[in-house]
């Protein structure tokens, strides 16, 4: 395999207009960051903006739409890999089983990765993330180095992997390299399985240096930075991060993502260390702002609810992957009363479907309260419109790119919906998001896809969805071989 260090494929340079001039569509309906409206004309330039949305328009030229339109939906939390590894940690292996022993199961798979594979296992997750509705990813990547910890001669060459599959399935990418120091609170040294994660805040930038002289942000593509989470970065290595991003370009606002609070054990081990819980030594340490997102904030109090809405960060939500993992329940009312923002994520990949995430979202409450429609609201009494707007606001504003809805000056970002599917047809626009979310039947009601204008899916297929499926499934028989 050549490394994309040196040779990168010609179309990673090329701007994604495709020679086009900018196109439009017409949609009988369209959801617009305001709610459903009639007759909108979406028109978007040759760099796939948005330059005009505008309901009550004539259809005039532009094609029309066969069904209901929406936004594209940010996937807020990704690692690729994990993919290849849905559905093979089912099994008891000791009866108390927990998140611990799923990641060290995941530690031991992640050993055998090589770039091929994550290249082969990421081009199929991303087409599968397109057909379900995604059109951009939040890439977590902490697999920097080979097997056993030893650097790659392209320090990049796996987050190059993930560029490459980003751009041939045509998903929009905000990648965000890791920083991977300690194996707990209290810079406990990092264990031998934790080897190719490892680096400094300075190697770190490096790495995102490195990818930017490699394939400079564009439209399609955003580079942030991820510690990992307070038990695997000091308080000393945050700061340097922080600030060193602040000097490079595109740093000032570029995202940065943590996980922050998710196990049990996570918030306790966090107080015996520091006295603090996680949110609340974050939110103490950083001045945490818009760009920050926050993974698993799960296990919070009241004080941290409120510090984090003023903050302005995002909080990532990954909710299948949460319930595998048995992380416990969010308080979602509390989250969503105190106007945080937040975002949904496939995390592990053990489904991608944006559907499942949001009901389980609200499924998790109903369990937990014995009540209906609890994520609802007075002003938005339908769950599900309150849940896909909130997800679709605040998954944008963790990408660090212009994604937020169908608005001017947006990514021309957006899903068509079949019309005629048993569970869409006849339905009123107050009851399409909740056919959607909450009834999953044996239709395919996601049938076309436009990232920055460009059609990627087209009656729930994408053109490279063969090859890809053939690429993985090498990659899979490859990996479980013993
Ligand atoms: C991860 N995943 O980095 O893949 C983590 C597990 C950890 C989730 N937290 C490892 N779901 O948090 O230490
Ligand atoms: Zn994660």
């Amino acid at each position: 395999m050549v490394s994309l260090g040196e040779h990168t494929p010609q179309h990673l340079h090329q701007h994604r207009s495709d020679g086009q001039s900018g196109d439009a569509l017409f949609c009988p309906l369209a959801l617009l960051p305001q709610g459903w409206r009639k007759d909108v004309l979406l028109r978007w330039d040759a760099a796939g903006n948005l330059v005009d949305v505008s309901p009550g328009s004539a259809a005039g030229e532009a094609r029309s739409a066969c069904g209901p339109v929406i936004a594209g939906m940010p996937n807020l939390h990704s690692h690729a890999f994990q993919r290849a590894m849905a559905g093979l940690t089912e099994v008891m292996g000791s009866p108390s089983d927990s998140f611990w022993s799923w990641r060290k199961l995941m530690y031991r798979f992640a050993q055998r990765l090589q770039p091929e594979h994550l290249e082969a296992i990421a081009r199929h997750l991303y087409i599968e993330m397109l057909k379900a509705g995604y059109t951009s990813v939040c890439e977590f990547h902490y697999l920097h180095h080979a097997p056993g910890g030893t650097p790659y001669a392209d320090r990049a060459e796996l987050a190059l992997r993930l560029m490459q599959a980003a751009a041939e399935a045509g998903i929009g990418m905000t990648l965000l390299p890791v920083l991977y120091q300690y194996s707990g609170f209290g810079r406990q040294a990092a264990s031998a399985e934790q080897a190719r994660f490892l680096g400094s805040p300075q190697s770190l930038l490096a790495l995102r240096e490195r990818l930017q002289q490699v394939l400079p942000e564009n439209p399609m593509r955003r580079y942030g930075v991820a510690p990992h989470s307070l038990r695997a970065v000091s308080p000393e290595g945050l700061d340097e991060l922080v600030s060193g991003l602040r000097q490079q370009p595109g740093g000032r606002d570029a995202p940065i993502h943590i996980h922050i609070a998710e196990q049990w054990r996570e918030i306790q081990d966090c107080l015996a260390w520091s006295g603090q819980r996680p949110v609340q030594l974050l939110l103490s340490q950083q001045e945490l702002d818009a760009r920050w997102c926050l993974i698993h904030a799960t296990h919070m109090d009241l004080g941290e609810y409120r510090g984090l809405a003023a903050s302005g960060a995002v909080v990532g939500l990954c909710p299948t992957t949460e319930a595998n993992l048995g992380d416990g329940i969010i308080d979602a009312g509390q989250l969503l009363e105190s106007g945080t923002r937040w975002g949904i994520g496939s995390d592990s990949h053990i489904a991608i479907n944006l559907r499942a995430e949001l009901r389980l979202l609200e499924y998790g409450q109903r369990l937990h309260h014995r009540r209906r429609n609890v994520l609802a609201s007075e002003s938005v009494p339908a769950t599900a419109d309150r849940l896909f707007v909130q997800a679709q606001a605040g998954g944008a504003a963790a990408t660090g790119r212009a994604v937020a809805g169908l608005a001017v000056g947006q990514r021309a970002d957006f899903v068509l919906l079949d019309g005629e599917d048993v569970n869409l047809a006849d339905r009123s626009p107050a009851q399409l998001l909740s056919a959607l979310v909450f009834c999953e039947h044996d239709g395919q009601p996601i049938q076309d896809v436009y990232v920055g204008g460009r059609q990627v899916v087209t009656a729930g297929r994408h053109p490279l969805q063969e090859t890809a499926r053939q690429a993985y499934r090498r990659a899979i028989a490859d990996l479980l071989k013993d």
